[in-house]
């Protein structure tokens, strides 16, 4: 015998804020500020659901809900994890070494704030009110599981045109699979292949695994087929799924080279988290699949732009230098050359020089040849000797460069240093733009971007005016105390006085 919480669908649950707290209402009737399944309130009758109950066991392992050994039609009663396949545990009659699966830790209530779905419906924070165009960490599994075999996770964004958004679906990570036959954890319940008797013909990687570090961004990776499956093979396919820049652009940001080959080389351009999938097709016909997640971490802050147009439109990305709010240019009826030193900008801050001034100086030391030299203009960093920090990797101009994202980065910030981030629009006509914001490798904000995209970015061209302006966040950074950027706050602007909308300006070269 053992009790469990009978949950209803926790959809109707509800979150709102105020003055940054979250908190819950109740819609099942009961006193204010509880939630829908309420342990402690017996007198809240109007809910059907409420409290513990106890229900009999009919026999077999119930590891708690959503954890379904088999062998026990009793417990077919406890889906209330929408992770629960019922399949994992299938012992086909053979001897299997011993391993006692987690439990999944699915709760009664979601709690907010952690990127997990703690109760267990398929959506992790569904409840939570959060901040339009922010991006936190996620996992779509049982809470338990994270970070267990095969488990990672992604990330998820906030969705939404007013104050308050609601965290969109939790992408990018891996989830509890069915468990086969690879040597992997693959549904993350702490035993590799179990209920499987098998010697596995492909080694899957779990998170971790030295066969998948981490990589930079414009540094090749080599995908090595070999340290998978070291059989005949008839064939051999890698499939790589990149960041929120490759639904825009009209080619991937990244390239993959000897493609049909058991090795590749994989060549990313932006950081963030890449799905990698390697399909081989055996001697004998048989199809063995592994999937992972490279994750590439560019240091420090970076900041990138692409845009749907891209190859017809120029945009260009500024970051302003943390140290002061003056203007972005300095005068407000002058063309685009009046742009100035108060930001790093296609002008100061490319390996090449093309305004009067001097390269964009923050007080950082510059950085070593290694973190540029793979890059675009890698040959005009060279020859310089050293890579500017902060600097523009290419300003994607239409004639240097076209259907490229722009990246700005600041190797080195400070703790504490706020970065305001702003696009212009340098040809004037219709654009849909978005700005990632990573610190430290972590994807920390997508803003512009569908289904909350830019409206109406459109003003003179930046040949004879200043035009349009969209002002798109500021960052403030953690940096510890070797250096290293850990993480960052980001903070979606708007127009000064309001709470909700994008910060387009016309002719307005002010912070
Ligand atoms: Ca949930
Ligand atoms: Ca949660
Ligand atoms: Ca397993
Ligand atoms: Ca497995």
């Amino acid at each position: 015998m053992r009790r469990w919480w009978v949950l209803a669908a926790c959809l109707a649950l509800s979150c709102t804020a105020n003055n940054g707290a979250v908190f819950f209402l109740d819609d099942d009737g009961g006193e204010a500020g509880d939630a829908r399944v309420d342990s402690r309130t017996p007198t809240d009758a109007t809910s059907a659901v409420d409290g513990p109950v106890t229900v009999p066991d009919g026999g077999g392992t119930d590891l708690g809900a959503g954890t379904d050994l088999g062998g026990d039609s009793a417990v077919t009663a406890d889906v209330t994890s929408v992770y629960d396949t019922g399949t994992s545990g299938a012992t086909d009659g053979c001897a299997v070494a011993a391993c006692t699966p987690r439990p999944t830790g699915c709760a009664p209530r979601e709690t907010c704030g952690n990127g997990l779905d703690d109760d267990c419906n398929g959506m992790a924070d569904d409840v939570c009110a959060c901040v339009p165009g922010t991006v936190q960490d996620c996992f779509l599994g049982p809470p338990a599981r994270q970070r267990v075999g095969a488990c990672q996770g992604g990330t998820q964004r906030c969705e939404g045109t007013g104050e308050f958004g609601r965290w969109g679906a939790c992408q990018g990570g891996i989830s509890p699979g069915a468990e086969v036959c690879n040597g992997l954890d693959d549904d993350c319940d702490g035993c590799a292949d179990n209920g499987l008797c098998c010697t596995p013909a492909i080694t899957c990687p779990a998170p971790g695994d030295p066969r998948i570090p981490d990589g930079q961004p414009f540094a090749n990776y080599p995908l090595r087929g070999g340290l998978f499956y070291t059989g005949a093979a008839r064939s051999w396919n890698w499939r790589v799924e990149g960041g929120p820049c490759d639904t825009l652009l009209p080619r991937p940001t990244f390239e993959l080279l000897g493609v049909g080959g058991r090795d590749v080389i994989f060549r990313p351009t932006l950081s963030g988290d890449y799905r990698v999938t390697l399909t081989v097709v055996t001697s004998t016909g048989e199809r063995l699949t592994c999937t992972w997640i490279v994750h590439i971490v560019g240091p420090g802050l970076r900041v990138e732009l692409c845009w749907d147009t891209s190859t017809t439109v120029d945009l260009d990305l500024y970051v302003h230098d943390p140290r002061n709010t003056r203007p972005w240019f300095d005068d407000t009826s002058g063309p685009n050359t009046s742009v100035n030193d108060n930001s790093c900008n296609w002008s100061n801050c490319e390996a090449v020089l093309r305004g009067t001034g001097l390269r964009s100086n923050w007080g950082y030391r510059t950085s070593p040849l290694s973190a540029c030299e793979n890059g675009p203009h890698g040959a005009d960093w060279r020859a310089l000797g050293v890579c500017g920090n902060p600097r523009l990797d290419i300003d994607n101009n239409l004639s240097k460069a076209t259907g490229v994202p722009e990246n700005l980065n600041v190797d080195t910030p400070r703790n504490g240093e706020r970065f305001r981030v702003m696009v212009q629009n340098f040809t004037g006509t219709a654009a849909r733009p978005i700005v990632n914001v990573y610190c430290g490798g972590h994807l920390r904000a997508t803003v512009g971007g569908a289904p909350d995209t830019l409206p109406d970015f459109t003003g003179r061209p930046g040949s004879v005016s200043i035009g349009a302006m969209w002002r798109a966040v500021d960052v403030v950074t953690n940096v510890d105390a070797t250096g290293t950027t850990t993480d960052c706050a980001v903070t979606p602007l708007h127009a000064p006085g309001a709470t909700s909308g994008f910060w387009v300006t016309r002719e307005d070269p002010s912070y």
